[in-house]
């Protein structure tokens, strides 16, 4: 389990997608104004929910995009289920989706869940 932590922490904001596909690299961050660990993941047009599997689950509090145009989406559940909050750009504070993220989308994803999405 501490191997496992340890490799989370350290190779978190690793860019995974070497194809230049559009893809955006969302770093989260445990605590308040990017700060403490942090857990990279790349969003592509899908629903993402490594944080679930690398240990990051309902642990982000801020989140930092590339570019201040760039739009994703936190999901309450994972497999983009449940309450969701969009961010644009960079996200000092989650809000309402603080510490419950457990997937990440494009803010366009349109899954058999975004049904469910409540008001
Ligand atoms: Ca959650």
């Amino acid at each position: 389990m501490f191997a496992l932590l340890f490799l989370c922490s350290c190779c978190a904001t690793v860019l995974i997608n070497s194809q230049g596909t559009g893809a955006t690299v969302v770093t989260l961050f445990e605590d308040i104004n990017y700060g403490g660990s942090t857990f990279g993941v790349t969003v592509n047009a899908d629903c993402v929910s490594a944080p679930v599997v690398a240990g990051f689950n309902d642990r982000t509090t801020s989140i930092q995009l590339p570019s201040t145009n760039d739009c994703v989406t936190l999901w309450e559940d994972r497999d983009c289920q449940g309450d969701s909050f969009n961010v644009i750009g960079s996200q000092a504070f989650a809000d309402s989706m603080n510490d419950r993220t457990s997937s990440v989308s494009p803010c366009n994803y349109v899954g058999p869940s975004k049904q469910s999405v409540k008001p």
